[in-house]
């Protein structure tokens, strides 16, 4: 057991490091780089770009302690035959889902949009978990994964709060996991929906989870390891 103190709203969150995952979600070109999905939308990229660096410095520490590092990616295989129809036809982007653009086809598994941004490329080792929806539970193995693991407590980060995060946060809450949300490493194209995104984990005693940050984080898993 390597417990750990973290500080966090509404209140300080102890965990077990040992049984803790860093979880990042999407910070992929699609949505961080113009040309891809999150363009397509009509959306201002470049205000995801303050994410990039507490994901680097929270997978840092997580690396250094040993933590479980799961990565994932939101795309539809070549073929969209996982893609529904109602997601694919959705709004008016300028570029739907599967079209080509200057980074290969729009949120499709294997194009170059689809990569994580080079920043914080995976490690060979790490998860890299491919998803067709928003949560990160969703038609996936993160389960059957987190369960292998023994992880009882989620630390995660990425982007857009209150789409991708926020959802797999409500999926993790309702499978019994304490959520973490790490907010400057989290980012949204709507500067208020990324703050009241935050605010709506911790309200009412936390009733998603925790909203902590990236370097209260690296500070408390590396207290824990010097304890240890
Ligand atoms: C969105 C995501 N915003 N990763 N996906 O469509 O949040």
């Amino acid at each position: 057991m390597n417990k750990v103190q973290l500080a966090a709203d509404p209140a300080p969150l102890i965990f077990d490091r040992d049984r803790a995952a860093l979880i990042v979600i999407d910070m992929q070109r699609d949505f961080l780089e113009p040309g891809g999905f999150g363009e397509t939308l009509g959306n201002d990229v470049s205000l995801l770009q303050a994410a990039v660096g507490p994901c680097g410095r929270a997978l840092e520490a997580a690396r250094a302690s040993g933590m479980l590092v799961i990565h994932t990616r939101e795309g539809h295989r070549p073929d969209l035959s996982d893609a529904p129809p109602a997601k694919i036809q959705r709004g008016v982007p300028s570029r739907r889902i599967g079209d080509p653009g200057p980074m290969g086809r729009i949120l499709v598994r294997g194009e170059p949009g689809h990569d994580i941004v080079a920043e914080l490329a995976p490690l060979a080792g790490e998860v890299v978990l491919d998803k067709p929806g928003k949560g990160a539970f969703h038609q996936t193995d993160l389960a059957q994964i987190l369960g292998n693991n023994g992880i009882d407590t989620l630390i995660v980060c990425g982007v857009t709060t209150e789409v991708c995060v926020h959802t797999t946060i409500r999926e993790g809450n309702d499978r019994g996991y304490r959520c973490v949300a790490l907010g400057d490493a989290c980012a949204s194209y709507f500067p208020e929906f990324h703050r009241v995104g935050l605010e709506m984990i911790k309200a009412q005693g936390g009733i998603f989870g925790w909203v902590s940050d990236a370097a209260s984080f690296a500070n408390a898993i590396t207290a824990g390891e010097q304890a240890a």
